[in-house]
């Protein structure tokens, strides 16, 4: 028998499978097809074990689904733009070219390794002029729709990488990339309007029932829609008077979801960033404490500011407002807990009503008026019914932001208040009336900011004239090329790179300037996906019936931490190019599985500086590639954590190589031409028979059924214990009591081939030398048909049950499959009889297949 070598057969079946082109898409339209994805890396030269379960969860999917008969689409290519690249360059004074290109050949050549079955033909690499050309492309479209924009307005600056972020990839206050706190600057910049399609990214979330319910939790909840009202407040003059002329343009609105808590309303806020706030306080005695208040705000990230266990701190700018309800003078302070980028940068604080209020209210000694109440606090009795106001603070430690009812609020009085509440629409209604308020939708989504001020991105397609302004470069112009001879080590950049920035204006010919920002990465990514469909379109970044035939991707996988980012954007792209009629869906990704971590031995996450990486060559170079792919899928299911453990991986190389010995012992049996006949008796090896057809049945259902669940590791322990049904055949059934029974010498054989099909999309090299070579087959085993089943020969005649009374296991009882539920109950009792003497028995419950409960007093 011959042994089994992964050193021997995986490289040349790599080799064989690359010159047969065994992996090309073949576009068939006869089969229902199958969009199979994995996220596409940034090529940083070695792979580590995150790529290696990524790409093999994805590549036992694709296998799995051509076998089982679609049309299968299985792309890989490089998400190759972005400063790793260019810092690597600065460092080596090279082209981030180059070491970007010598990345993806280290890690295409360990894909292969992996023997992962890409249709390499179809590899879209983001840095290649033919790609990124198109991505300009599908800017210049939207730009043409108003989804493009320039806009001064402070934005999220990381001065470790030199460039401006998203307001998504900045964490908690931090560079997503560097872990750098983030400034804050004003600049001007380009923003893709992706809060056009607020409404609809949220509403969508309810398509997507194939994805985690807590990646569409995150998402909606940075998209974060909050209903409330705007409402007007009126500014007064520097001495204090409300303004004679109610029109007066001097109104500042405010964002609320709590219009019901007007009454409540003691003071009023200002963000430090908000515009005209030095207006109102310039020349004062107020401005330098004011002033202070900006400064230190300044320095502290927008986030971590609206954070609410921070300390707050504001001051008093002097002036006041007018309270649109009821006429009131309040005060306006300036604070740092509130943010410009939301609602109006204007709050009406609500002391009574909101933790953040309340705490300011306590440390600036300013009034906290109860205006909502629950009937348990000691004050309702009080208030119960009471119009105007005669309690005007209180000794809680914390505001009331439950539902309660409204004291002390005027005509309000008694209406049940809290977040959409009656008394909300009440009151919207009624400022609506007089204009001084209306209901609006706020959301926390932001418009993506994209432009980077980095070399290594794609060229944002623009040129300044100085005579026609901003101007679009045309689509026959495409692609605006990166200039190759750039010195970046010397601080040369697009900007300073006078053969790229002088040019001429596409509009009137004179000289003009070329925009030297490139866009975020993340816009590379957001459509690759669809360049897969068609990846060698010369007209069009890919034809729409082609993305229409294979969208949406039916199975993506990839890191949670693209649970915003990436998979908001690529949303978000669909939906824009579905708007321009290049598309007739609404969503890009069907099903998502976000894959766990793989944790060193300790479970700690692997890291270069703590020196505990496990490298995936080396694994190789000891078990092969297929262990190492068995190894990752049946040591946790793919979404959890996986904790490194190498005697694991040897234990499934010693179960490969029994899986072997079982399949050349099975197709050698089969080669002796046993004809089994009739059987007399029932011996064990009949009953090892038996069971051994059982098991090829219920085994391959089982198989499809967890495959289409992703349980993959539940899937090897079934094919396990189907190779030791049949370990167990072969050492019970002797070749007499084989020639004595009613089974084809096929059998033998059939069983050897069901397993090697069961672990092709696993371990597809040892699948594939067992299939031609054992099993003397030509053509791969990969484009086989997944092995038929049959549920009512996975049956068993007999089965097991535990019988428990009062939840513990006293007796075991074997009956038939099929018994009726009372015989069941009956044996369940007879079983036991002893331990029921004297007792009263309450109730008996079958639960089939597993066990009898009899509860007994
Ligand atoms: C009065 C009020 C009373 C509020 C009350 C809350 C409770 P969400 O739910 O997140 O949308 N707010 C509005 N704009 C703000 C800004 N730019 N920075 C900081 N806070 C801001 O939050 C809406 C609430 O957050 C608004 O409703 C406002 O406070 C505050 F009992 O208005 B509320
Ligand atoms: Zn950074």
């Amino acid at each position: 028998m011959k042994p089994y070598n992964p050193h021997e057969i995986e490289p040349r079946w790599q080799t064989q499978w690359a010159d047969e082109d065994l992996y090309r898409v073949t576009e068939d339209a006869s089969k229902p097809k199958k969009y199979v994805l994995e996220m596409f890396p940034y090529p940083s030269g070695d792979i580590h074990m995150g790529h290696v379960r990524n790409y093999t969860i994805g590549d036992v999917v694709a296998r799995f689904s051509k076998m089982r008969g679609f049309d299968v689409l299985h792309p890989m290519g490089w998400d190759a733009f972005g400063l790793p690249a260019e810092n690597a360059a600065i460092k080596r004074n090279s082209h981030p070219a180059t070491w970007t290109h010598a990345n993806i050949d280290t890690q295409k050549a360990s894909f292969k390794r992996m023997g992962f079955s890409y249709d390499w033909d179809r590899t879209v690499v983001a840095c290649d002029p033919e790609y990124y050309r198109w991505g300009q492309w599908i800017f210049l479209q939207m730009w043409k729709r108003g989804l493009v924009e320039r806009r001064n307005s402070p934005v999220n600056w990381c001065s470790h990488c030199e460039t401006v972020l998203a307001n998504e990839q900045v964490i908690e206050g931090k560079c997503w990339r560097c872990d750098n706190e983030v400034e804050k600057r004003d600049l001007t910049q380009w923003y893709l309007k992706i809060t056009d399609y607020a409404q609809e990214l949220l509403d969508d979330l309810d398509q997507l029932d194939g994805w985690p319910d807590r990646v569409k939790q995150m998402q909606a909840n940075w998209i974060g829609r909050s209903e409330g009202a705007e409402i007007d407040f009126l500014l007064c003059d520097r001495t204090g008077n409300a303004p004679a002329d109610p029109m007066a343009d001097d109104t500042i609105t405010v964002f609320t979801t709590r219009p019901d808590t007007l009454f409540g309303c003691s003071f009023f806020l200002l963000a430090p960033e908000y515009q005209g706030l030095m207006e109102l306080v310039e020349g004062t005695e107020y401005e330098a404490a004011v002033c202070e208040v900006v400064e230190a705000a300044s320095k502290v990230s927008a986030v971590e500011r609206a954070q609410g266990d921070r300390e707050k701190h504001g001051a008093f700018t002097g002036r006041y407002m007018v309270n649109p309800v009821n006429g009131e003078k309040v005060p306006v302070w300036v604070a740092d807990y509130i943010v410009s980028d939301y609602g109006t940068g204007a709050v009406m604080a609500v002391p009574c009503g909101d933790q953040r209020d309340f705490e300011f209210a306590r440390k600036y000694d300013l009034p906290i008026i109860p205006i909502i109440l629950g009937d348990e606090d000691p004050l309702y009795a009080q208030l119960n019914g009471v119009q105007e106001r005669c309690v005007t603070t209180v000794d809680w430690d914390h505001a009331y932001d439950a539902e309660g009812t409204l004291v002390q609020s005027g005509k309000y009085t008694g209406m049940t208040g809290g977040k959409h509440s009656p008394a909300v629409d009440a009151i919207i209604d009624d400022l609506a009336a007089e204009g001084k308020g209306k209901k609006t939708v706020q959301f926390r989504l932001r418009d993506w900011l994209i432009s980077r001020q980095r070399y290594w991105g794609n060229p944002i397609p623009a040129v300044h004239c100085p005579t026609c302004g901003l101007v679009p470069v045309p689509e026959s112009d495409l692609p605006v090329r990166l200039p190759e001879d750039i010195d970046l080590a010397a601080g040369e950049t697009l900007a300073t790179h006078e053969a790229f920035v002088n040019t001429t204006c596409p509009v009137c010919g004179g000289p003009a300037k070329r925009e030297t920002d490139t866009m975020d990465t993340f816009t590379c990514s957001s459509w690759y996906y669809l360049r897969y469909t068609d990846p060698h379109n010369e007209e069009l970044p890919f034809a729409p019936e082609k993305a229409n035939r294979w969208m949406p991707v039916d199975q993506y996988i990839g890191g949670i931490e693209h649970a915003i980012l990436h998979l908001l954007y690529s949303r978000f792209y669909t939906k824009a190019l579905r708007d321009m009629g290049m598309l007739d869906f609404d969503e890009p990704f069907m099903n998502l599985l976000t894959q766990g971590m793989v944790l060193d031995e300790h479970g700690d996450v692997m890291s270069k500086s703590k020196g505990n990486v496990i490298s995936p060559e080396e694994m190789i170079a000891g078990y092969g590639a297929d262990a190492v792919r068995a190894y990752i899928l049946f040591m946790a299911p793919p979404d959890k954590e996986l904790q490194w453990n190498e005697d694991g991986l040897a234990g499934i190389y010693k179960f490969m190589n029994r899986a072997w010995r079982m399949v050349c012992d099975l197709a050698g049996a089969a080669d002796e031409e046993t004809l089994f006949q009739a059987g007399a008796s029932e011996s064990e090896g009949e009953q090892a028979l038996k069971q051994l057809v059982r098991e090829r049945h219920r085994v391959v259902g089982k198989v499809v059924d967890d495959f289409a669940r992703n349980n993959f590791n539940t899937a090897i322990a079934a094919i396990m214990e189907l190779t030791n049904a049949a370990s167990d055949y072969l050492r019970k059934c002797s070749a007499e009591e084989r020639a004595a029974c009613t089974f084809s010498r096929d059998f033998d054989r059939e069983v050897a081939e069901v397993i090697v099909k069961l672990m092709a999309p696993i371990a597809p090299h040892w699948a594939e030398e067992l299939w031609q070579d054992v099993l003397g087959h030509t053509g791969s085993v990969h484009v086989q048909p997944w092995p038929e089943f049959d549920p009512e020969q996975a049956k068993a005649d007999e089965v097991e049950l535990a019988v428990q009374v009062n939840g513990k296991v006293k007796a075991k009882i074997v009956v038939a499959a099929d018994a009726a539920e009372d015989d069941v109950k009956a044996a369940g009792l007879a079983s036991v009889e002893a331990a029921l003497e004297g007792k009263d028995v309450k109730k008996v419950v079958v639960v089939p297949g597993r066990l009898v409960n009899i509860v007994v007093k």
